[in-house]
């Protein structure tokens, strides 16, 4: 075979296999509707992934957002056929009665509520703003200062063994506390030995949250990540807990 043989034969195999994807291609398409839909779906990143740079890179970012976080989600949707009420349960409502159900949807229910906070909880260095006034007093009442809060929340952050987060919550009684959980746990899950509020702040202290950047250095992430808060969300969060929506 001369190289038009050759050539002819690589347009040949070439439109084989585009015409046989486009063949598969059409039938996702078409199949598509037949399938029930995915009750939980991967929220975006509300900015781009190098936004929170120089206190989190972008490539942790992206594999923390592309990679764990849809992992999350799709092993939580993995497990609808097992537990069918999971299709219509609100994530926030699912964390407080966690309990009725496996671990896989306990870490990966905790994972997908927890990270889709996180993002949030977030913003480019310089456009988080301030505490309102209203957490500012809460904020004093609870720790005395600004700075006594950062320093326990840090304390919870660095001292949580192994994989976790630390909470910023709003109690049952209004008042704010800090603490922290195992793995994907959260202060909304109906567990025994979680101190139970509504989280208006959440730090993730799992290695791949910073390790690429920071490896063993969990305290410098957990400094540098001050920088990102994005307390006009967090000032959201405080006026729309449970317990302290009455005071509004
Ligand atoms: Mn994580």
């Amino acid at each position: 075979m001369g190289w038009f043989g050759s050539w002819l034969s690589s347009w040949f195999s070439f439109g084989l296999s585009y015409g046989l994807s486009l063949v598969v291609g059409l039938a996702v398409v078409l199949a598509a509707p037949l399938q029930v839909a995915a009750e939980f779906s991967l929220p975006p990143l509300p900015y781009a992934a190098n936004g929170l740079e120089p206190s989190i890179d972008a490539r942790t970012m992206t594999i923390h957002h592309d990679r764990h976080h849809a992992a999350y989600v799709a092993n939580l949707n993995a497990q609808i056929p097992t537990f069918p009420s999971l299709a219509s349960v609100d994530l926030t409502t699912l964390q407080g009665s966690i309990s009725n159900y496996s671990p896989a949807v306990r870490n990966n229910g905790g994972g997908h509520y927890n990270h889709s906070l996180f993002w949030t909880v977030m913003a480019p260095g310089g456009q988080g703003g301030q505490p309102s006034e209203a957490l500012g007093q809460a904020i004093t009442a609870a720790f005395g200062s600004q700075e006594a809060m950062e320093q326990q929340f840090n304390q919870a952050a660095a001292s949580r063994f192994g994989s976790g987060w630390a909470w910023l919550i709003v109690k049952p009684d209004g008042a704010l506390a800090i603490t922290s959980t195992p793995n994907q746990d959260n202060p909304l899950m109906d567990l025994p030995g979680v101190e139970r509020g509504t989280p208006i702040l959440a730090l993730d202290v799992w290695e791949h949250a910073y390790y690429l950047n920071y490896q063993n250095r969990r305290p410098d992430y957990i400094s540098a990540w001050w920088d990102v808060v994005n307390w006009k969300e967090v000032n959201s969060l405080y006026a729309a807990a449970p317990s302290t929506k009455s005071g509004l």
